[in-house]
């Protein structure tokens, strides 16, 4: 299908007219990160050496900011709460239960960013007709954190959750399409407030590092009621194919069984290596057949937003979709500002990175992860 066919075949046109994004204030740097594991391991050891000597128990290793650097290209994260990560007595977010009469947290990043996102469509809370909160870790199962946000936004209409991982966000996107494009709402935001520290092991050498706290919003309606400058959604495409490499196993049937309560698979769990050799080809072969059916050649592409998880990984899948090495200009990075922010990682870098382009400028939106899950949204600027 050619560009031209899309527009004239199908109905309304659909943009993403806004984008917003919240930062929690607190950030960890690798170094404040590295220096509470260090103190970890070496209370670990000193706790086991007995079983270490005896060879019944493995010594922890120290972790290397260095390493996660190179590994990475992450070099700080934001985070909702720093000093209970970098307590080595805890190694974990502190975040007080709040009273169910008080906003939660997510619904409280939520707000922020749809206010950011709403000013930047120029539009009004009544001007929404539905919320979908798409991320990877919801705070509670119910009720539904959009329904939340969308009594405190004072929003009519309707909310849901989903969850596609790293994915939401695109996955979302399309939902959003769907839904304006159908005429079952005339505006839809897409809000993804990600926690990824309530859900990260500190303790863990191979994945301390990997993951911030964000929230992005975007919002999604028709051409013909959005102001200027909207970018036109040209085409949507998603995929899944199951693996276990990218797993959390915590759950509400963990009860079930109280032996695996606290086990460290109830928590983020990676094999990351293999994640990396397996996904890089399934997304550079999606957004090279989306490109190729839309009638889209690399050269006409401006820009490519990508999931933010790791450098050397986006250079990668870049480079295979352009055929050629790609500047930073053109595969913008923030991951080393914020980390992985799971499903945020490409909207905060369409979010930054999008005020220079012209009237017909294109580029991609694609995000990928566990699942597996791709989801790619090409854009041009009208
Ligand atoms: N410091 C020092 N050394 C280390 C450290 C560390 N912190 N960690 C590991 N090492 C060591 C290892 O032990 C290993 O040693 P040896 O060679 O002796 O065995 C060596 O360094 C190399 O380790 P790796 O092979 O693991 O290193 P890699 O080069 O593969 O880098 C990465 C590790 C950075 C994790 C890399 O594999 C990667 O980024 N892969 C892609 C992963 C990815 O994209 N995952 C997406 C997951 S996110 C997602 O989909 C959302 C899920 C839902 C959100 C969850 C929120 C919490």
């Amino acid at each position: 299908m050619t560009i031209q066919q899309s527009e004239s075949a199908s109905g309304p046109r659909i943009v993403i007219s806004g984008t917003g994004l919240f930062t929690p204030s607190e950030s960890i740097s690798n170094d404040e990160l590295v220096n509470t594991f260090n103190q970890y391991v070496d209370r670990y050891n000193e706790q086991h050496k007995a079983d270490i000597e005896a060879g019944t128990c493995e010594a922890l290793e120290y972790s290397s900011s260095a390493f996660i650097e190179k590994a990475s290209g992450i070099k700080s994260r934001h985070v909702v709460n720093k000093s209970g990560v970098l307590d080595p007595g805890r190694m974990a977010p502190a975040i007080p239960e709040r009273d169910n009469e008080d906003q939660s947290v997510q619904c409280e990043m939520a707000i922020k960013a749809i206010e950011e996102a709403l000013k930047n469509a120029n539009k009004q809370a009544s001007d929404i007709d539905a919320v979908i909160v798409a991320c990877s870790n919801m705070q509670r199962p119910y009720p539904a954190m959009a329904i939340e946000i969308q009594n405190a936004m004072g929003i009519k209409g309707y909310g849901f959750d989903m969850n596609v991982a790293c994915s939401s966000a695109t996955f979302g996107i399309e939902v959003a399409y769907n839904t304006v494009k159908a005429g079952s709402a005339r505006c839809v935001l897409v809000v993804n407030p990600e926690i990824c520290s309530g859900h990260l092991d500190f303790c863990d050498r191979d994945c301390h590092f990997i993951f911030g706290d964000v929230c992005t919003a975007i919002v999604v309606e028709a051409a013909d009621t959005a102001a200027s400058g909207a970018f036109e959604i040209l085409d949507t495409r998603l995929q899944t194919q199951f693996s276990n490499n990218i797993r959390n196993n915590f759950g509400f049937l963990n009860r079930g069984d109280e032996s695996g309560i606290g086990a460290r698979d109830k928590l983020f769990k990676q094999n990351g290596r293999k994640v990396f050799k397996e996904v890089v080809p399934m997304v550079a072969e999606q957004m090279s057949q989306q490109l190729s059916d839309m009638g889209i050649a690399t050269d006409k592409l401006k820009r490519l937003w990508l999931h933010q998880a790791n450098l050397s990984m986006n250079q990668l899948i870049s480079k295979k979709v352009m055929g050629r090495d790609v500047s930073e200009d053109e595969s913008p990075v923030i991951l080393d500002e914020y980390a992985n922010t799971s499903s945020a990682g490409s909207i905060i870098a369409f979010h930054r990175y999008r005020d220079d382009f012209q009237v017909g400028d294109m580029g991609v939106i694609c995000s990928f992860g566990a699942g597996y899950s791709i989801g790619s949204v090409i854009v041009r600027k009208l």
